[in-house]
């Protein structure tokens, strides 16, 4: 199939010291020679293919700018076609009439992601490839960069597409066993098909259950921000973000809504969750926000519960009854804030008396506690060091498949009870068709992931999330 020229600014939208602009398809080289002078009058389309060369982009006897063209002869190129990047300087105006230059030559404008489609269709790389290039760019942890690049490299289409093809080895042996029904021969090992079978529902397993992790490492681990009102949560949590994110006053009940951001601490992606302060209230509106607060705590796996230390401890106390059943399975830090306001004396006191009742109430939760002050930061670096421990991001070595995209794990998800049907079919004896049925309906979700099997629709869905140029 002929494809289009297609062209568009790959760099940041703005100003900068250099931009570059993408054309492929077959026809770039030829179309970029008709606005490209080089110092030798040579053209383009004869130079050495896979080669850099500086010249000027010159229309209408007017000089636009002198650049650095990269040919890519196809299919050793990112699309698999033949390309161009032309590498200008970064002044808005230059980007912009380059383009309508490449345009007036007879180019398109690419649509979001489409130099990324165009390479999945050319069999650069599978769907889970194409879509862990998009998370490669939007990688802002260590931990987020890492999974991304594994899954670029194609640890997770080799393992998927090896389980696909045993699956597709036994289909084909139970369909030859159908039409040899009347003799009743077994070519497939019942046995064999068993332990196959036990093995991938493993191995689906284990991958369906990394993307707890994976999610964690890609939209930042969430820790909710918790306590009476007037305590110092927004004020902590402007601290955290280095950021003015939310209203801070000595009203209480300011916050009402959650408010949420991210902030990169020691390689690890954290999503800090500011919220509305838990206390009796009448006002139908901060009723909501506080509902929100529960569920906020229900969704993050890192709680910081902060306590304002001039406060009476009574208040503290009579808090917990409703936090603590909502704590199970979390790391909690208790945070004493407002040290700068009461003697040490005062603070020990205190914090021996509310650390002794949720304790009590919280045994089976690993309890961490600070003294801070989010007006001096005083405790704020340990407070840092201990949510980097809480985070428990293991290691990821090179091998490791983590899934941290939601479209592959409802996949997964899928073809996980596909292949239990499959084991539970074995064991009870089913038909031919309904197991094969089975095993197909496995391979058909595996094959969704990898993009084996998509329909236009899923495609389009892809790859419009990405940014044109891309
Ligand atoms: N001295 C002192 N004042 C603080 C500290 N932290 C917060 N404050 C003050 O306490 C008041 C309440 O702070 P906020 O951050 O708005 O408290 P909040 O917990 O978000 O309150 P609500 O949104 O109403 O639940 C403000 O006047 C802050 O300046 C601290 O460590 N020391
Ligand atoms: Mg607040």
């Amino acid at each position: 199939m002929r494809e289009e020229v297609i062209c568009a600014i790959s760099t940041p939208p703005g100003m900068g010291a250099i931009a570059v602009i993408r054309v492929s398809g077959m026809g770039s080289i030829k179309l970029v020679d008709k606005l490209f002078r080089s110092p030798s009058g040579k053209l383009l389309a004869e130079a050495k293919p896979n080669s850099v060369h500086f010249g000027r982009i010159e229309w209408e006897g007017t000089l636009l700018d002198e650049v650095l063209v990269s040919l890519f002869h196809a299919p050793r190129s990112f699309t698999g076609e033949e390309s161009v990047e032309i590498a200008c300087h970064g002044s808005v105006y230059i980007q912009q009439k380059l383009m309508e230059l490449l345009i007036a030559q007879g180019a398109r404008l690419a649509k979001a992601g489409e130099f990324t489609r165009r390479a999945f269709r050319n069999g650069k790389f599978d769907l889970s490839q194409a879509e862990a290039v998009g998370d490669l760019i939007a990688s802002t942890s260590a931990a987020s960069h890492r999974v991304a690049m594994n899954q670029m490299r194609g640890g997770f289409a080799r393992r998927l597409t090896t389980l696909r093809d045993k699956l597709l080895h036994f289909v084909s042996l139970i369909e030859l066993e159908l039409d040899f029904a009347e003799e009743d021969v077994e070519f497939a090992n019942r046995d064999e098909l068993h332990g196959l079978v036990v093995d991938i529902e493993k191995e689906i397993d284990s991958l369906a259950g990394s993307f707890q992790l994976g999610n964690a490492i890609k939209s930042g681990i969430p820790v909710a921000i918790i306590g009476d009102t007037n305590v110092g949560k927004s004020t902590l949590l402007n601290l955290l973000l280095q950021e003015d994110k939310a209203i801070v006053s000595d009203v209480h009940g300011t916050t009402r809504d959650a408010i949420e951001d991210t902030m990169n601490i020691g390689g690890v992606l954290f999503r800090f969750i500011d919220t509305a302060g838990i206390r009796h209230t009448t006002d139908a509106i901060e009723t909501m926000g506080i509902e929100r607060t529960y569920r906020k705590i229900e969704q993050a796996s890192i709680v910081l519960w902060v306590i304002d230390v001039t406060a009476p401890i009574e208040k503290s106390i009579a808090l917990a009854s409703s936090i603590v059943p909502k704590l199970i399975g979390k790391e909690v830090i208790l945070l004493f804030n407002k040290s700068d306001l009461a003697s040490e004396a005062t603070l020990q006191a205190a914090s021996q008396v509310i650390l002794q009742a949720i304790e009590g109430a919280l045994p089976e939760v690993a309890l961490h506690h600070l003294f801070i002050s989010a007006k001096t930061r005083r405790g704020i670096d340990q407070l840092l060091g201990l949510l980097v421990q809480a985070a428990a991001i293991p290691l990821i070595g090179d091998e490791d498949v983590i899934v941290t995209n939601l479209r592959h794990y409802e996949s997964l998800t899928k073809a996980l009870d596909a292949i239990r049907r499959v084991k539970e079919g074995l064991e009870s004896g089913i038909s031919h068709d309904l197991l094969t049925q089975d095993i197909r309906e496995c391979m058909f979700y595996l094959g969704e992931i990898t993009g084996q099997i998509t329909t236009d629709e899923v495609l389009g869905n892809i790859f419009s999330q990405f940014c044109i140029g891309k």
